[in-house]
């Protein structure tokens, strides 16, 4: 059966980059499949939440009220915190055993988070795509919307699935998920570096736009973005060798629901002040109410806990049946 699952990190304050990347999408998927949305605080401690209890206690409630936000709707969506059911954690260590280190060594992301030193980041960051697997396996789900970043683990949740079904001869046990990758924004760039993308951890705020920006920052961000010297290219080819203009045009056709091709007509040899006060004030138009609408789900933390509890209720019950199949086809049946 189709079954969507997706989730982000509590680690800071949601932009742009995860909006149209990731969450735009899951707003879309509610009228076609049933979806389970996660804010996968567990991750979260692999790094930069780890050791800061307060701090990832309200980051949840913020990431949860960014997702309702944005629209996804509690009462059809399941919504919920990673570690309110265990069942992820139990399957993630199965998988652990799955999952070869040849194939761990390999993953960009654990090599772009941790750094020159390696030796120094966690166990957890080393194995977090195993327990990214386990997330969107313990549920069965066949679609996970994500950015472009993610296709690699999503590639690894799929090898860990047929290697599992295969070593103890459970054909189809899991399914072999598909990523859903789509719409202009699937990899949005920081503002102030056209080769790296958007993220929550860049040290400079100016690089990114946050959900929670007002109307002033994301102008401003968006006047003082990096280009180069020369007007608005003619044609989609012009943009080649120019990934700072790439950028802004890629975010003003995923803002405008339009492709790339058409916003580069519209604004053919044009020069870039006119152009990025139009995608300031788009940008203002989408972000705007998602911000005004956080704000007011943040004055009441108790509705958002009763909202994430009932959510880990739903998915539990979900995982339940999953996780003792598995466990019993690995042998722990005692
Ligand atoms: N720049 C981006 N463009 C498009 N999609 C993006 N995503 C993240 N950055 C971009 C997507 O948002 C979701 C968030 O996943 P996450 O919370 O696990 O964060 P991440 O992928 O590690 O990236 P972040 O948000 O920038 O955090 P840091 O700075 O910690 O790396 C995923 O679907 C991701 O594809």
């Amino acid at each position: 059966q189709p079954l969507v699952f997706s989730g982000m990190q509590p680690t800071n304050t949601l932009h742009l980059g995860n909006y149209l990347g990731a969450l735009k999408n899951w707003v879309k998927l509610q009228d076609k499949m049933p979806c389970i949305y996660c804010v996968v605080d567990m991750h979260a401690i692999t790094a930069v939440g780890y050791g800061k209890p307060e701090e990832l206690r309200t980051a949840v409630r913020e990431v949860a009220a960014a997702y309702i936000a944005a629209g996804v709707d509690p009462s059809r969506s399941v919504l919920f915190a990673q570690s309110a059911v265990p069942a992820h954690a139990e399957l993630a260590w199965i998988f652990n055993c799955v999952a070869r280190l040849g194939w761990a060594d390999r993953m960009t992301q654990f090599k772009e988070k941790a750094g020159k030193h390696k030796e120094r980041a966690s166990v957890g960051l080393y194995t977090y795509p195993m327990l990214m697997a386990a997330d969107i396996l313990v549920y069965k789900a066949t679609h996970v919307p994500v950015g472009e970043d993610q296709k690699q683990h999503l590639e690894l949740t799929r090898d860990v699935a047929q290697k599992f079904n295969n070593d103890f001869n459970v054909p189809d046990f899991f399914p072999l998920t598909e990523p859903v990758i789509m719409g202009a924004g699937t990899r949005v760039m920081s503002l102030r570096d056209g080769s790296k993308k958007m993220s929550k951890s860049d040290d400079s705020d100016m690089s990114r736009i946050n959900l929670t920006d007002d109307a002033d920052a994301v102008a401003q961000k968006i006047r003082k973005a990096r280009t180069d010297p020369n007007p608005l290219p003619e044609d989609e080819k012009g943009l080649e060798g120019r990934p700072e203009a790439d950028n802004l045009i890629n975010i003003f056709a995923a803002l405008s629901d339009t492709s790339k091709a058409e916003v580069v007509a519209r604004f053919a040899g044009q020069q870039f002040s006119g152009f990025k006060n139009e995608l300031a004030d788009l940008a203002v138009a989408k972000i705007a109410p998602i911000a005004t609408r956080m704000r007011e789900l943040l004055t009441d933390p108790v509705e958002l806990d009763r909202i994430l509890k009932d959510g880990a209720e739903k998915a539990a019950a979900i995982a339940a049946p999953v996780i003792a199949e598995a466990k019993k086809i690995v042998g722990f049946s005692h």
